[in-house]
């Protein structure tokens, strides 16, 4: 035996303790421990029960995504077949109760339901979130599922991959009860009770919980309305419903083979390999070299200075995280301001159902409002989220680099601003940090965590865990203009107009990134941040150097005052509320300027818009890789996936990349330099990797 699974004997129970860390994770050798212990324990007379569980924060957290992972790139070595193991948990004449705590995901969720009954704490969570990797339950989990619970839960679950309470499992007839003292305690009671009788339900002869064959045709189409509604692009959660309809109309066995040609045939495809890449590359951001994986510096009070938009919404991230908030700011007018639209956002979460007023209550209890900067001086964190000016910023990091406390540290949420310039202001640089939250700073789960040239490990240590803290994902950057998100997003705006100039129109470029998998449009997104935003930025940074093409149009959609959703036009006309129309006084406006500048107008192909806008990402994020100011291919991925509506589906722009092939994106790449001049000079490093025949993950590979 390997030594991932350890048996315990309770009198006549064995407890079966799966050990394999962090999440006790599914692999060949757990599978392999997990027999054989299985085994002695029904070979034992002494033994009249068994229980499972898992050692640790968690039951099992699913199969091994690694294993997975090779799977998908073509290797089968590692991955477990567990369908004679689960026959076998099924068929014990001893009953087995599986006692679930922390998670049981995926795999371990299908291993829990091969059982013949299933306890949980209070605060265990059972789900089915393989569609988020690209890929279905394959270890007869769309086949017990519904048996246990019904089609209409088990495609709510597979479909959506989210969790469920044990209270809702109890609910929905997926366990049989929760315990409330000590697990293992409880469910030994539960299985020596249990030892009596005669005969254990297996869950595989289960067909009460199945629906009416009149009901499932109308269940399975809603089911698959609602997979391609809520993962739009996606083929793993149109899969997995007919995998469960296959629970449904078949015998068990059938069932279960149907299932696994359906999992084979998602688990080795473009979608899994990308979603698989983009779980571990979500991970791999918080380890960064030199830094300490856990901060000593513990977060429980932070003071934020400015209750505009971002600080109210940052407000609310640390809120909801537990810490205790000092909202600043200049006036009462201004925190009254600021404290309304977070009433109105929590409002909005009630109306949602994903919060309770007693929620709101707590959350607003922690934040307190002041127009004098004293919490300073007591916070563990100050983030700075006033106006997007440089004076206004070194003056307050002046006071506060005077005020705060020894080791509290001091962030700044710019977006554009030199970092080491505010942190001269502050005299303690070691301390100050860029923390550049995106918005809607509660909903947006990227942070950028900018270093500047003096910001001391642990400062970025303590920023990393408090991203953690927030359930948002910090990646570090360096500090240069734009740092990673912004600087490849700029060049990729300025494309998108240089194509409607060339004959293209907003809507068509908005259809093809929808189309692409994007959460929105480029155009729509200007419209919704304010095209104010980027005349700011245009103001201190010219999109191009002097002598190169410059974009015609959107400053003076701003001298027209058409700023956006915020004026009701922008690049779109917005009558109705935030639906964006076309507005032919745009089009008329850039047809003009266009033909004034002499640009040739024609008719643009959705593959030109496509290829010209990601390519723009791809070739910007290899620069920014040579100037070191991304570390990793995987970096600018998550930023993109977590900020900028990248579709996960296909891993972030420059896992896009690998997979169309460097040589294909450096030979198009160079075809748009030809055409188009100096912005569209191929990346050196770009190149070099097409040359060698290598990919980004081979470069990240090289510098993990
Ligand atoms: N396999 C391998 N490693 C895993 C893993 C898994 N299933 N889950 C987590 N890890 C690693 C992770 O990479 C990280 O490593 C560490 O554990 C802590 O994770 C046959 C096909 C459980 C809710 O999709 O959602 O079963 O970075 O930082 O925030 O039908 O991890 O420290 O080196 O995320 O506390 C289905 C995936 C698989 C669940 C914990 N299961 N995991 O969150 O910690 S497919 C899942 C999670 C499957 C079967 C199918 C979360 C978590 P490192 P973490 P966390």
């Amino acid at each position: 035996m390997g030594g991932t699974v350890s048996t315990q004997h309770s009198y006549d129970v064995a407890i079966l303790r799966i050990d394999n860390p962090p999440v006790n994770a599914l692999g060949l050798e757990v599978v392999d421990d997990l027999g054989a212990a299985l085994a002695a324990a029904s070979d034992d007379p002494a033994v009249r029960a068994i229980v499972v569980m898992g050692a640790g924060r968690t039951f099992v957290a699913g199969a091994d995504i690694k294993a997975l992972e090779g799977l998908a790139w073509g290797d089968m070595s590692g991955a477990p077949d567990m369908h004679d193991l689960f026959q076998r948990l099924e068929d014990s004449r001893k009953p087995v109760v599986m006692a679930l705590h922390g998670t049981a995901l995926g795999g371990g969720l299908e291993l829990a339901m091969a059982g013949h009954y299933r306890v949980a704490s209070a605060d265990a969570r059972l789900g089915q979130p393989e569609v988020n990797l690209g890929l279905i339950p394959g270890a007869e989990g769309t086949q017990r599922l519904p048996r246990l619970v019904g089609v209409q839960k088990a495609l709510d679950m597979c479909i959506s991959g989210r969790p469920i309470s044990a209270r809702d499992a109890l609910d929905a007839g997926l366990i049989d009860g929760i315990i409330e003292g000590d697990l293992a305690d409880g469910a030994v009671a539960r299985a020596r009770e249990l030892a009596a009788s005669p005969s254990h339900p297996r869950t595989r002869d289960r067909r009460d919980r199945l629906p009416p064959a009149a009901t499932l045709p109308a269940m399975l189409e809603a089911g698959r309305a609602l997979a391609a509604k809520v993962h739009r692009h996606r083929d793993a959660p149109l899969v997995a419903v007919d995998a469960i309809e296959a629970a449904a109309t078949l015998p068990f066995d059938q069932g279960c083979r149907v299932e696994r040609d359906l999992f084979f045939r998602v688990a080795g495809s473009d979608q899994a390999k990308a979603l698989i890449y983009a779980f571990f590359a979500e991970r791999a951001v918080a380890k960064v070299p030199g830094v300490p994986k856990d901060s000593s510096a513990p977060i429980a009070s932070v003071a934020i200075i400015g209750a505009g938009t971002m600080g109210g919404g940052i407000a609310m991230a640390c809120a909801n995280a537990g810490l205790h908030v000092a909202l600043i700011d200049t006036t009462q007018p201004l925190l009254d301001q600021g404290l309304a639209t977070i009433a109105r956002n929590y409002d909005a979460s009630v109306a949602r159902g994903r919060l309770t007023a007693a929620d709101v209550g707590e959350r607003l209890g922690r934040i307190s409002a002041h127009s004098g900067s004293e919490p300073v001086a007591s916070a563990d964190l100050v983030i700075e989220a006033a106006f997007e000016d440089m004076a206004v910023k070194q003056a307050i990091f002046t006071r506060v680099g005077r005020e705060a406390k020894p080791g509290a540290i001091l962030a700044t949420n710019t977006s554009t601003l030199d970092i080491d310039a505010i942190a001269a202001a502050s005299g303690r640089p070691a301390d100050v940090i860029g923390l550049h939250f995106f918005s809607p700073a509660h909903v947006m789960r990227l942070v950028e965590i900018v270093r500047g040239a003096g910001t001391a490990p642990a400062t970025v240590a303590a920023a990393l865990t408090l991203a953690k803290r927030l359930s948002k994902v910090g990646v570090v950057v360096g500090n240069a203009f734009g740092f990673v998100g912004n600087r490849l997003m700029l060049p990729y705006m300025y494309e998108a107009q240089f194509l409607v100039e060339e004959g293209a129109t907003p809507a068509q470029v908005d259809r093809v990134l929808t189309d692409f998998g994007m959460a929105m449009g480029i155009f729509a997104v200007d419209d919704l941040a304010g095209l104010d935003v980027a005349w700011r930025v245009r103001q201190a940074h010219p999109p191009f150097p002097p002598g190169q093409r410059q974009p015609l149009v959107a400053d003076v959609l701003c001298e027209m005052g058409r700023l956006g959703q915020k004026t009701k036009a922008g690049w779109y006309r917005y009558a109705a509320g935030r639906t964006p129309e076309p507005d032919a006084e745009v089009l008329t406006l850039i047809e003009s300027r266009a033909r004034d500048a002499g640009i040739e107008r024609r008719t643009v192909t959705d593959e030109e818009i496509s290829d010209r806008l990601i390519l723009t990402l791809v070739n910007e994020g290899a620069r920014a890789l040579e100037d070191a100011v991304a570390r990793r291919a995987a970096d600018i991925d998550v930023i993109y996936l977590t900020g900028y509506g990248f579709p996960a589906f296909r891993g972030g722009p420059m896992f896009y990349a690998d997979q169309r092939g460097l040589n294909d994106v450096s030979r198009r790449i160079r075809e748009f330099h030809a055409r188009h001049g100096a912005r569209w000079r191929p990346a050196p490093l770009l190149e070099r990797l097409a040359r060698e025949g290598s990919t980004f993950r081979e470069f990240d590979a090289q510098r993990a």
